[in-house]
Formats: structure tokens, C-alpha cells, sequence
């Protein structure tokens, strides 16, 4: 199935995104690219994919299309096995991962997004945003509230560098896992603080005050961030080739699907709602996002992952972590 093509949905400036996109390069795994608008509508998935889900990135494989950046990461290392790790290098990894997607983190980061970006004064980002996660954008708040809320948000970012600089950089390794280049566990650790670091200028210093997060305090976090930073700009000439959501539509419909890994009748869900092989069901994010909500025929679930089929008969698969999955009782329409 290695052979089925890659696109990645996305748009540049997603941080999620780029995890993906540096992981790609760093593998040297050839993908096709279809952008996307940074706000809704998004008609190639929409309309072309019938897919509501919102939120970017998306990979799809073939005939089968991935949800979530920890599933679409975990299907790169299925498709295409990295060097054996060791049971350290995996605990090391898989920690990176839940620090910076299954904690506050992100949100945090976004908190500190400078109200001077341009996206951050556009009322139509900040509409959009809003559906995305009421809580960041659409709660109102005093200025007292939000600076309180922001100076918070920089101190969970500085212990975020502060737990890198003692413990994994301490020793004053180049990589995470050491050896000559950066690996996947790189990646799960640098996107959220490189997010802020490297906004464009004259915003990069105001995200992060410098008085806080700088080179005298952090020097091994910081020169790992530039020196990572540097490693993938000088992989640029690997830019997955950019398609349109029609191309892409086409080589998803007619993909190849991967295979079936039917529904396991001990998963605590599948048991307490009587689940099926063929139910109705209905599938969204409990983060963000949580209004777009997906419906399709179970074609399976494990504990990793629940698989659907959609009105397209496109084959999607999300994550079972901060996602729900819920039979649709009554009369099930897709
Ligand atoms: N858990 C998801 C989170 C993805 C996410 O939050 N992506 C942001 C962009 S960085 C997003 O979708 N924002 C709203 C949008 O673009 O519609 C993942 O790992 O893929």
C-alpha cells in the first residue's frame, strides 16, 4: 500500500500542518500537496469529499483519508517503518506527543498569538476562529482578563522550554534521541514553540516576551530550535507537488483502500452502544472543532482508530483520543 499516493490537505501557516510537512521531508516520503483556504468554506473537502470535519491537516492514502496529525504520524511510520527505536527513544517520543497535542499547550500558544498579526484583526478569521473554538475566540473578556490570561499563557509556555532545557537537552545533545539528524521525536517537540519563535517579523518578538524566553536562559532549547529550524530550510527543494482539490478528489475516489480492520466488540464505546459492522455512525472532535460532526457506515474500530464510510464512499479514519464516535438510533440516513 506504500505505492497508493500521499496528499496532504492543508495551508502553510497551520502549525499542525507542519508537522506533518517537516516529518514528510525529514523521511524523504514523496507527497502531493492540495491548499487550502485558511478559513471555511473548504468546497475540495466539503463538497468534493462530503466531509464536514474543519479542521487541517488531513492526509489521504489511497482510497482512505486520515484525521488528525498523531494518527496521520502514526500511519507514516505504518507505511513507511523508521530505524528501530529503542524502548526509551519510543517513551521519549510518545511523551513529546502528548506534551504538545493532548495537553493546554497549543491553546496556549494561541493565546499568545500578538494582536498585531494581520489574521488577528480580520473579523472574518476571527468569525471563522470562533466556530473553530469558542473559548479562545469568541468568549469576551475584559483587557484585564485576557493580559491575566496571556501572562499565564507564557508562563505554561516557559515551563514547557524549561522542562526541554533540563531534562532531554540537558545533556546538551544536538537531537532529541541523539544520533546526526532530527527524527519524529524532534518534531513532536519543537512545532509549538518554533510556532512562536518564527512568526513572521516585525511579530516574532511579541508572542513570547524576550525577557522571559531567551538564549541566556534556555540556550540548549533555543539553539535546538534554530538548529532544527535550519536542518528544514535546507530541505526545501522536497515540496510535495501542489494539486487541485478536483485532481485530488478523482485520485481519492478511484484510490486503492487499505484494509479492513473490523469492529472489536470488547472496545468499551462499540459495547455500552451495541455497535455493528454497517451501523450509522456519527464522529467529530471533542477539542475543537466539535460542531462539524461526520456521518457514515462503521467499517471498523480498534482502539487506535474508528474507520467510516462516508455518503462518497470515501473510507475516513480519526483517532479514537478526543474523538467520539456515536451510534445514530432512529432512522439512520447518512
Ligand atoms: N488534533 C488536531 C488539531 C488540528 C488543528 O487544531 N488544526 C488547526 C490549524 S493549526 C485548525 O484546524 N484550525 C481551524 C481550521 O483551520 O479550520 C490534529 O492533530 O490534527
Amino acid at each position: 500500500m506504500a505505492d497508493q499516493p500521499l496528499i496532504l490537505y492543508h495551508y502553510p501557516f497551520s502549525p499542525y500542518a507542519r508537522r506533518l510537512i517537516w516529518y514528510l521531508k525529514i523521511r524523504g516520503i514523496p507527497y502531493c500537496q492540495c491548499l487550502q483556504p485558511p478559513i471555511l468554506p473548504r468546497p475540495d473537502l466539503s463538497t468534493h469529499l462530503s466531509l464536514n470535519y474543519r479542521r487541517i491537516p488531513l492526509l489521504a492514502h489511497g482510497g482512505d483519508l486520515y484525521l488528525d496529525t498523531r494518527l496521520i504520524l502514526n500511519l507514516l511510520d505504518t507505511l513507511f517503518p523508521p530505524p528501530p527505536l529503542t524502548a526509551d527513544q519510543k517513551t521519549i517520543t510518545h511523551l513529546l506527543s502528548t506534551l504538545t497535542t493532548a495537553t493546554t499547550l497549543f491553546f496556549k500558544a494561541a493565546e499568545l498569538l500578538p494582536s498585531s498579526l494581520p489574521v488577528m484583526k480580520d473579523p472574518k478569521f476571527l468569525r471563522d476562529r470562533a466556530t473553530f473554538s469558542p473559548a479562545i475566540f469568541a468568549a469576551p473578556r475584559t483587557k484585564e482578563d485576557r493580559a491575566l490570561s496571556r501572562a499565564e499563557a507564557l508562563l505554561e509556555i516557559q515551563s514547557s522550554v524549561r522542562l526541554l532545557e533540563e531534562t532531554i537537552l540537558s545533556d546538551g545533545r544536538n537531537w532529541v534521541l541523539g544520533g546526526k539528524e532530527p527524527t519524529r521525536a524532534d518534531v513532536e517537540g519543537v512545532w509549538v514553540i518554533h510556532w512562536l519563535l518564527t512568526l513572521p517579523p516585525p511579530h516574532n518578538d511579541n508572542a513570547l516576551d524576550p525577557a522571559v524566553i531567551n538564549k541566556t536562559r534556555y540556550p540548549k532549547t533555543m539553539a535546538w530550535v534554530n538548529r532544527f529550524d535550519q536542518f528544514i530550510n535546507a530541505l526545501s527543494e522536497k515540496e510535495g507537488r501542489v494539486i487541485k482539490g478536483g485532481e485530488a478528489a478523482e485520485l481519492i475516489l478511484k484510490g486503492k483502500k487499505g484494509g479492513d480492520i473490523g469492529v472489536d466488540e470488547t472496545d468499551p464505546v462499540v459495547k455500552v452502544q451495541g455497535l455493528k459492522k454497517g451501523d450509522v455512525v456519527e464522529v467529530f472532535p471533542t477539542d475543537t472543532g466539535s460542531a462539524f460532526k461526520d456521518r457514515g457506515r462503521l467499517v471498523g474500530v480498534d482502539e487506535k482508530e474508528v474507520v467510516w464510510e462516508n455518503e462518497k464512499g470515501v473510507r475516513v479514519h480519526a483517532p479514537r483520543l478526543g474523538f467520539r464516535v456515536l451510534g445514530v438510533k432512529g432512522r439512520p440516513s447518512l
